[in-house]
């Protein structure tokens, strides 16, 4: 077997986003482009020679294909050894406990998360650093500015590797071992949550659950741990195989993709708890009966009632959320009197506050929540936590949320997208927002003023990085927020994302419709942007 040079030109659209490189399958299809990408990892990683690499993705088309392609390129740059997942699939999260676990130097997710699948789909890669977490900003600058001046790359002329055959392999000089990861993953979340709790709930024959894996990578988990550990009846778990095109569908768990869960919630022999995960299981949706929990609800949830959880029964460090989540998080903390952190968005900015111990939740109104159990989101993790406090309290979804609001007031929340706009517009209006920002604070809209405005930059508290950009906010002095910024994860044009958030004291406001309580600041922030006319778009693509 011998090492081939392989001479390349730099593409320039390289660029990492939030989470990764995502793309149309077909860019990543083209000669050359997704070896000038892995190669750049290689190059911007320092002494990975004879070190223990993670590799998987969520399952989705040309998972496998890019799989051999890695491997025969890390046996070309000396690693010493690959755990790859069976049939070359690994949750993200998994992917992150693996790294923890067997120590290793880093890992290699291929995914692009919520985004559709299939041929005319999305694909996508990211790497994580020896923490398990996504890496930080200056691995993903040097994964950059390598990928801007590649002209050879290096991979093992070789055969595949049969990645549905668990067991060990050899590439060269380098080990492979393709591991079933369900049971490491399983085994931590044994250790966490109290499954004995969780069990009785199941057994006690008037609990009733659906979790929808949507045809992604939780499917396997997921029928381990709740129908199998956790004894919840077969038929629990609903398209729980994954497939390479998520089945057609949009592997996305929120109220307009989940669509099939959500009929099930809301209907007439509604089951008591309902819950979904996305394309690579680190996003999670919570549901009552005929009850949506708002993501920065769910964490703040969490966080009140991490004590009933063995795992965090002794207390929480600190919590962190990302800057336009909302504050619900922030009000739990001051009661229990430890800090808060407020982070850009993506996972990677919580990776330094959970290595320094500074915090043990963390959360995103995108529909992710983790802990310092590994350092990705966890969208199982956050279904186990709930059913653990659903098996304690032994009260229904909407009474916990009901009293939570009662007891800390709600924080009525709401984020429009609006997505595939021409990137043109959509960068002009950040930037005439981003102009008009200084001449705002004081104004009035209705009966608010503002009290702030600014774009949103962030000083890591451990390492001192700046990161600046980081989306426009404006606050009114009653504590509500308008905040404005462009996703980091589409792939087809520019997805504007407006958050909308107010603060509610009074519990006999409390039952009022999200929209409805939000309508006014709703309108503030259309007139600000002026998003209808630019855009021509009357209504978002999605409500959350
Ligand atoms: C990724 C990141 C998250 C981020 C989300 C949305 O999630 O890991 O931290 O909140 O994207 O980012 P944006 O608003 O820039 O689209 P995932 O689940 O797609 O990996």
């Amino acid at each position: 077997m011998s090492i081939r040079t392989v001479p390349t030109q730099p593409f320039d659209d390289q660029k990492p986003g939030t989470s990764g490189l995502r793309k149309k399958v077909g860019t990543f299809q083209q000669p050359h482009y997704l070896e000038n990408f892995v190669q750049a990892i290689f190059n911007a990683l320092e002494n990975g020679k004879g070190k223990t690499l993670v590799l998987g993705g969520d399952g989705r088309f040309y998972n496998r294909e890019a799989i051999q392609i890695i491997l025969k390129m890390a046996a070309a740059a000396g690693f010493g050894k690959v755990l790859v997942g069976h049939n070359g699939i690994l949750s993200t999260p998994a992917a992150s406990c693996l790294i923890r676990k067997y120590a290793a130097f880093g890992g290699i997710i291929l995914s692009a998360s919520h985004n559709p699948g299939g041929p005319h789909g999305d694909f996508g890669i990211k790497y994580n650093t020896d923490n398990g977490g996504p890496a930080p900003e200056k691995v993903t600058d040097a994964i950059y500015a390598y990928s801007r001046h590649l002209q050879h790359y290096y991979i093992l002329e070789a055969d595949d590797v049969p990645l549905d055959t668990l067991g060990h392999f050899q590439l060269g000089k380098m080990a492979i071992e393709i591991i079933d990861s369900v049971n490491d993953y399983a085994e931590m979340m044994e250790s966490l949550f109290d499954f004995t709790a969780i069990r009785q709930l199941f057994t006690g024959n008037t609990f009733r659950m659906r979790f929808d894996a949507m045809h992604a990578v939780t499917g396997p988990y997921a029928h381990d741990i709740f129908e199998k550990r956790l004894g919840a009846p077969a038929g629990t778990v609903m398209n729980g195989t994954p497939l390479e095109d998520f089945g057609g569908g949009h592997p996305d768990p929120n109220l307009t993709y989940a669509h099939e869960l959500v009929e099930m919630l809301f209907g007439a022999q509604a089951p008591d708890f309902g819950a979904a995960s996305d394309g690579d299981g680190d996003r999670n949706m919570i549901l009552g009966k005929r009850f949506f929990v708002n993501p920065s609800d769910s964490l703040a949830v969490i966080a009140a009632n991490a004590h009933l959880a063995p795992g965090y029964q002794y207390g929480l460090a600190g919590v962190a959320r990302s800057m336009p989540t909302s504050m619900a998080i922030d009000r739990v903390a001051h009661a229990l009197n430890i800090d808060c952190y407020e982070t850009p968005t993506g996972w990677k900015f919580f990776g330094n506050l959970m290595d320094a111990g500074r915090v043990t939740l963390c959360g995103e109104e995108s529909f992710g929540t983790g802990s310092s159990h590994v350092r990705e989101k966890d969208g199982l993790w956050a279904v186990v936590f709930w059913l653990n406090i659903l098996a304690v309290r032994q009260q229904s979804v909407e009474d916990i949320l009901r009293e939570h609001w009662t007891r800390y007031g709600r924080n009525f929340y709401t984020r429009h997208d609006y997505e595939s706009v021409d990137s043109n517009i959509a960068k002009n209006i950040m930037a005439q927002l981003h102009d008009n920002m200084v001449t705002l604070a004081g104004k009035t809209f209705g009966a608010r003023r503002v009290a702030y405005s600014d774009d949103f930059s962030y000083t890591d508290p451990i390492d001192g990085s700046k990161s600046t950009g980081q989306g426009i906010r404006i606050g009114f002095e009653d504590g509500a927020r308008i905040v404005f910024r462009l996703s980091g994860t589409g792939t087809e044009g520019a997805t504007l994302r407006i958050y909308v958030e107010a603060y509610e004291a009074d519990s006999a406001r409390h039952a009022q419709d999200t929209q409805d309580a939000l309508a006014e600041l709703i309108g503030i922030a259309n007139q600000i942007s002026g998003i209808r006319e630019k855009t021509g778009r009357m209504e978002p693509t999605v409500i959350t």
